[in-house]
C-alpha cells in the first residue's frame, strides 16, 4: 500500500510541472501533495489489476481522479460551501493563496484532469479514452458530485424535498460513493472487463462510498483534528444531516458494519489483497469506538 502511495504522489508530481503563471500551478500542486490516502487512485489502478490488466496503463486515469477529488476538497472548503481552514493537516487552498486563486485552482484541476487522461494515456485504445471520458464527465457533474454537493448544502437547517433517509442517501452516493465508483469503473475499463464485471464492482464502490461515508460521520464526532487534518465537530455544530446526527451512533455503526460486511463479500472472489487491507483499516478504526 505504500508503495502505490508512492507511486501514485510520484507521477502525480510528475503530470504537473510549475510553469508560467506560476501561482495557479503552485495552488493546484498545493492541496495535490499534501498527504492525503489516495483511496481513490488505488482503487483504480488496483481494479485494473486484479482485472488482469497492466496497472500502469491506468496510472494517468488513477491521477486525474485524485485532481478531481482534490479540486472537490478545495471547493468545498471555501467559505462560500464547508468553509474549512484546514485541509489534510494543513491550512485550505484559499487560506494559502486566497479564494479568487484556490476556485481557479479547483476549476484547473477539474480540467486539467481529463486533459492528462488524454495526454498520458498512450497505449489506451480510443474507444476506452471515450468511456473514461464520459465517465468522468457525468460523475463529475450534475449528475454526480455536484447534485451531491447541492442536496448537502440544501439540507443544511432542514430543508427537505425527499425524506430525511433518501436525502442523506442521494448526498453520500452523489457526494463521496461517486469518485470510488468512477476510479473502479475506470480500472474496469482500462483491464477491458466485460459489463457484467463492471456492474459488479461498480455496486461494490457504490457500498464502500456509503461504508466510508459513514465512517467519516463517525470520525467528524470522535476523532481528532490530528486523526483527520481537518475541523472536528464542524458536522455536529452546522446542523448537517449525517449519519450519527440522522441514526446515532450505535444504529451507525451498526449500519457501517452490516455495509461492510457486503463489501467483503463482493470483493472476497477477486483477489486484492489491498481492497481487504483498506477495508480491515476502516473496520479496526470504527471496531474500536
Ligand atoms: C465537481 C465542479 C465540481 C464541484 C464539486 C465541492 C463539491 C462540488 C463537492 C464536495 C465533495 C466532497 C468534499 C465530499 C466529501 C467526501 C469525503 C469523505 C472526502 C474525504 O476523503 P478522504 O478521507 O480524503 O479520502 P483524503 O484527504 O485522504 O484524500
Amino acid at each position: 500500500m505504500k508503495d502505490l502511495i508512492k507511486l501514485v504522489d510520484e507521477h502525480l508530481d510528475k503530470y504537473l510541472p510549475v510553469i508560467y503563471p506560476e501561482d495557479i500551478f503552485k495552488a493546484m500542486k498545493y492541496t495535490l501533495s499534501l498527504p492525503g490516502k489516495r483511496l481513490r487512485p488505488i482503487f483504480c489502478l488496483e481494479t485494473t489489476r486484479m482485472l488482469g490488466g497492466d496497472m500502469m496503463k491506468a496510472m494517468p486515469t488513477a491521477c486525474a481522479i485524485e485532481m478531481l477529488h482534490v479540486q472537490s476538497l478545495i471547493h468545498d472548503d471555501l467559505p462560500c460551501m464547508d468553509n474549512d481552514d484546514f485541509r489534510r493537516g494543513k491550512p485550505s487552498n484559499h487560506k494559502v493563496f486566497g479564494e479568487a486563486n484556490a476556485v481557479l485552482a479547483g476549476d484547473a484541476l477539474l480540467t486539467y484532469a481529463p486533459q492528462t487522461i488524454m495526454e498520458k494515456s498512450t497505449e489506451l485504445s480510443s474507444e476506452q479514452l471515450l468511456k473514461i471520458i464520459y465517465e468522468y464527465t457525468k460523475f463529475a457533474g450534475a449528475y454526480g458530485l455536484i447534485a451531491g454537493q447541492v442536496v448537502d448544502i440544501e439540507s443544511e437547517g432542514g430543508k427537505y424535498v425527499k425524506s430525511p433517509e433518501e436525502t442523506l442517501d442521494f448526498i453520500h452516493l452523489n457526494k463521496t460513493a461517486v469518485l470510488f465508483r468512477l476510479a473502479v469503473r475506470c480500472g474496469a475499463i482500462i483491464a477491458n472487463a466485460p459489463d457484467d464485471v463492471i456492474n459488479e464492482v461498480d455496486n461494490f464502490a457504490k457500498k464502500f462510498g456509503l461504508v466510508f461515508q459513514i465512517y467519516d460521520d463517525i470520525m467528524d464526532e470522535i476523532s481528532t483534528f490530528e486523526e483527520m487534518g481537518k475541523t472536528i465537530g464542524k458536522d455536529k455544530n452546522s446542523g448537517k444531516l449525517t449519519y450519527v446526527s440522522l441514526y446515532g451512533l450505535e444504529e451507525a455503526k451498526q449500519k457501517f458494519n452490516s455495509m461492510l460486511e457486503d463489501c467483503y463479500d463482493i470483493i472476497s472472489k477477486y483477489d486484492s489483497s489491498i481492497i481487504k487491507e483498506i477495508l480491515e483499516s476502516l473496520k479496526h478504526r470504527i471496531s474500536g469506538v
